[in-house]
């Protein structure tokens, strides 16, 4: 069966105004709702309040360029560690066998994509039943030494290699904002973007807020848009909202905002 993979956005399980702070009570109910999955499942989670504000202290996405971001690489991993050990955690306490993957070891980007990835054990465990659980993390770089590798660009690499079926990304927003045009600062949320519309929506996007080093939610869509090309249906739900990530693993559509490939 092909599997499901879900993303937990870091927003979404960790609190981005204070460092290293977990939304327990978020996670413990989002580890509920991914129990309910009926096929294969794949989690990914992103950096929140753990991963970016070292990754962007140190400069780790820019590339190594001096001796101290060694240290910076190894807190910046070190932290995406210890979130991942909370997400493993709760899992496990729903009854699901996590078992977490390290991007660090098993994958090698180069100028910030990945080239490669060992996934054979991956494989192998999900077909046991096991729940990978894998993170956006800080790797090593072919041509820049060092990188950070987005859970968003993750999630688009398995979803092609593994075969997913369907990707769901869990935020903290009803699903994908633009700004009207010309002077309309309000935003709207779209309910389904298509490679064609791309063009025009993205230039309705801001930069993203605070110490997002892996380029927010416009490139979460570019992302996306790139698997939807091959056929792979993307929704992106509000997480944070109770029950909603349920019902699209239970295979409700048009929650938040649709991918798609037409
Ligand atoms: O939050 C980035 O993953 P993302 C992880 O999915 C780090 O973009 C280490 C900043």
């Amino acid at each position: 069966m092909r599997p499901l993979i879900v993303k937990l956005g870091g927003s979404v399980i960790t609190d981005k105004r204070r460092r290293f702070a977990v939304k327990r009570a978020v996670l413990k109910r989002l580890a509920r709702e991914l129990a309910a999955a009926e096929q294969p499942l794949v989690v990914v989670h992103g950096g929140g309040s753990f991963g970016h504000p070292l990754a962007s202290e140190y400069g780790i996405a820019e590339g190594y360029r001096n001796e101290r971001q060694l240290m910076g690489f190894s807190l910046t991993h070190r932290a995406m560690e210890e979130l991942n050990a909370h997400v493993i955690k709760a899992l496990q306490k729903v009854g699901m066998s996590a078992i977490a993957i390290q991007p660090s070891a098993c994958a090698m980007i180069d100028d910030g994509r990945i080239k490669s990835m060992e996934l054979e054990p991956v494989r192998k465990l999900l077909e046991l039943g096991l729940v990978p659980v894998l993170y956006g993390d800080a790797v090593a770089d072919r041509s820049k030494g060092m990188g950070i590798l987005s859970g968003d660009q993750l999630v688009a690499y398995l979803a092609r290699e593994l075969g997913a079926s369907r990707v769901i990304l869990g935020v903290d927003v009803d699903g994908v904002y633009v700004t009207g045009s010309k002077g309309d600062t309000r935003a709207k949320l779209v309910r389904k973007i298509t490679p064609s519309d791309w063009a025009k929506l993205e230039t309705s996007f801001g930069a993203p807020k605070g110490k997002d080093v892996t380029g927010g939610m416009a490139n979460k869509v570019r992302e996306m848009l790139a698997l939807a090309e091959r056929g792979v249906e993307v929704e992106v739900v509000n997480a944070a909202k109770p029950g909603i990530l349920k019902r699209a693993i239970l295979g409700e559509r048009g929650l938040g905002t649709r991918i798609l490939a037409r």
